[in-house]
């Protein structure tokens, strides 16, 4: 129960908050998962592959039993059971879960990367990951992800899309 993960969800089709909401009521209903917190959702202007909608990001805190690779084929079957299908590398798709950090593990599996390998670089995921833990740091890196976000030239592209103010929406959320 010890073990604390950041997950960030991406989403750029269909109805894309409804995608988010069953994602994370499917984490909750996990055995071995519990939310601890939430982040705002943004609106955010596609990365990488930039012929394709703009898409919803947050991430969320958990606690859980489940070691890293576990916690890795949960997320893999929620984006099967939410119609993911795995087309365009880094394209359109109803949602994407993928782990930031477990505690402070450094894994390099041939199907994980932990932390994850792009995340300093993604001012869609810093946003709201130092809106959860603004002092957060890489366990093998100087500088905090406050100062990588402070460099990142795509944070003009990321926008509050949904504040999140603890009570109606985000109440769904929290345990
Ligand atoms: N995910 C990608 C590639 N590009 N761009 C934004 N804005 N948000 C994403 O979640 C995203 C992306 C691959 O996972
Ligand atoms: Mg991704
Ligand atoms: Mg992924």
């Amino acid at each position: 129960m010890n073990n604390l993960a950041y997950i960030a969800l991406g989403t750029n089709m269909g109805d894309r908050y409804k995608n988010l909401v069953d994602a994370i009521h499917l984490l909750k209903e996990e055995t071995g998962i519990f939310l601890v917190k939430s982040s705002s959702i943004y609106d955010t202007v596609p990365v990488g592959y930039t012929e394709q909608d703009d898409f919803l990001n947050m991430v969320i805190m958990v606690r859980t039993t489940l070691t890293p690779h576990d916690l890795l084929e949960v997320c893999l079957r929620i984006e099967k059971e939410l119609g993911r299908k795995r087309e365009i590398k880094w394209g359109p798709r109803i949602i994407d879960l993928d782990i930031l950090l477990y505690n402070q593990e450094n894994i390099e599996a041939e199907n994980l990367i932990v932390p994850h390998p792009r995340m300093q670089e993604r001012a869609f995921v810093l946003a709201p990951l130092l809106e959860i833990d603004s002092s957060i740091k890489l366990s093998n890196q100087k500088k905090s992800l406050k100062d990588y976000f402070n460099m990142n030239a795509d944070k003009e592209g990321v926008r509050i899309w949904k504040q999140k103010n603890g009570e109606d929406v985000f109440a769904l959320f929290e345990n």
